[in-house]
């Protein structure tokens, strides 16, 4: 236990989740079909072979729900809209009853005393969008303004927290060209066009969101994952530099003003992926570039990466797992808290937003209720505690960072792992969708109620 300090303030605290992963209810209520509903039919894409019609049943039980984040004494709940629940075919009518839905869950936001934060798309595009060609049409950017325009209408004189699109990277290369995630495509052509149509629909939701939202804060939500060389060869040193050009550098670049990065437009036009930038076109770097009122980060871990002769047609991370496993979370990933204190300095060094939030970090571990129903999470809690600590680091050092958002509130259906991995501050058991606060929570709630760090975990 490190020593007690006092948490930054004013600060916001909350928990997040998205629509997919928690709400449940696929076929009810009016909603379209998903890019997951779909891509969880495909053989073998899940790991335990589950989907999300049911979930943590959040479109039920949200009351119950949100009574839970204001247990856990958060003062924000951030949560994702369904882009098919509100206009099932992804263009053409809207879904009242979808928009009920959202002002519903707003309203218990508010009723709790929650800020709500909104992220618009986390995911689940309409199929029928993607049976038109998906992200990597261009079409998808007016369709995605329009969506954007409907759910601000409706909700912002409630919702003033607004992020256009969560971790574009994961849209773009996880679904694009690992074929990891929906739509599970293998292409690093189609991967680049996708990445950027979802650049350019989030620099053409900003106005709209400013528009139609007073006193609206608008931003985008990128994951980071500090690149680190996996020993001091000039190889290893720069596949590392590579690494970050993908991953960070493509999409931070471009939203600050700087286009694309050179030395990756050189490397993929080598790589034959050249025709991708024929979907770049006068003025969109500048819509790109609309300035936005926060940078939300999402970080987990950090990458250490090593220069292989992988062939790119696999389409394999060129990362190696770090040798000492009592650091890893269930998801493989190394504990690493010094790598969002990094990240959050160099992207405020770098780049200047206005301002910053974590807009998730957590931890998944599958601890269950002991014969007592409780759950005894250390490993939740001490990484929590580093990842906090962190953070009012990076406050104490200059950094804008104005919130913190644990990634989960729930445990839920985790993309192609399925509910085998848990990262909820409240544990979800799936067969009868009983809720129970997990001794990661209750720290929690002691740190924010004593508003210090540090202190003895209850
Ligand atoms: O569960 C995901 C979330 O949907 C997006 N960011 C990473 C989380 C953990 O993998």
């Amino acid at each position: 236990m490190s020593e007690a300090r006092a948490l930054p303030t004013p600060f916001l605290w909350g928990a997040a989740t998205s629509s997919f992963q928690i709400e449940g209810a696929s076929a009810e209520g009016g909603r379209g079909e998903s890019i997951w509903d779909r891509y969880c039919q495909r053989p073998g894409a899940i790991a335990d072979g589950s989907d999300g019609r049911v979930a943590c049943d959040h479109f039920h039980r949200f009351r119950e729900d949100l009574g839970l984040v204001r247990e856990l004494g958060l003062g924000a709940y951030r949560f994702s809209i369904a882009w098919p629940r509100v206009v099932p075919l992804g263009t053409g009518a809207v879904n009242e009853q979808g928009l009920d839905f959202y002002e519903r869950l707003v309203d218990g936001c508010l009723e709790h005393g929650l800020r709500p934060m909104a992220t618009l798309y986390h995911w689940d595009l309409p199929q029928a969008l993607q049976d038109r060609g998906g992200w990597a049409s261009r079409d998808l950017v007016s369709a995605f303004e329009r969506y954007a325009d409907v759910v601000t209408r409706r909700l912002g004189d409630r919702v003033k927290d607004w992020v256009t699109i969560n971790e574009p990277w994961c849209v773009a290369v996880l679904g694009h060209v690992h074929g990891v995630q929906a739509p599970g495509l293998k292409d690093w052509t189609t991967g680049l066009r996708v990445a950027h149509h979802v650049l350019l629909a989030h620099g053409r939701a900003v106005p709209v969101i400013h528009s139609n939202v007073p006193a609206s804060r608008a931003g985008i939500v990128v994951i980071l994952s500090p690149s680190m060389p996996a020993s001091d060869s000039a190889a290893d040193v720069a596949a590392a530099r590579a690494f970050d050009g993908e991953f960070h550098r493509w999409y931070l670049d471009p939203l600050h003003g700087r286009g694309y990065p050179q030395d990756k437009v050189a490397e993929y036009t080598a790589a034959g992926h050249g025709a991708a930038f024929e979907a770049v076109q006068p003025g969109d770097l500048d819509t790109i570039a609309t300035p936005t009122d926060f940078l939300g980060v999402n970080y987990y871990s950090r990458a250490i990466v090593r220069s292989s002769a992988i062939p790119e047609a696999e389409n394999r991370p060129r990362t190696i797992p770090v040798p000492d496993p009592a650091g890893l979370t269930d998801m493989g990933w190394e504990v690493y808290p010094r790598g969002l204190f990094d990240s959050l300095v160099h992207v405020h060094r770098e780049y200047r937003p206005k301002r910053l939030f974590v807009t998730e970090n957590g931890a998944a571990y599958a601890t269950g209720p002991d014969a007592t129903g409780r759950v005894r999470d250390e490993a939740r809690r001490v990484y929590l505690e580093g990842h906090l600590t962190a953070c009012c680091d990076a406050v104490a050092a200059g950094v804008p960072l104005e919130g913190y958002f644990v990634w989960s509130l729930l445990d839920n259906f985790e993309w192609s792992h399925g509910y085998q991995k848990r990262f909820g501050l409240v544990h979800v058991d799936f067969a009868t969708q009983r809720r129970t606060i997990k001794d990661s929570g209750r720290w929690l709630a002691q740190v924010l109620r004593e508003n210090r760090l540090g202190g003895k975990a209850p």
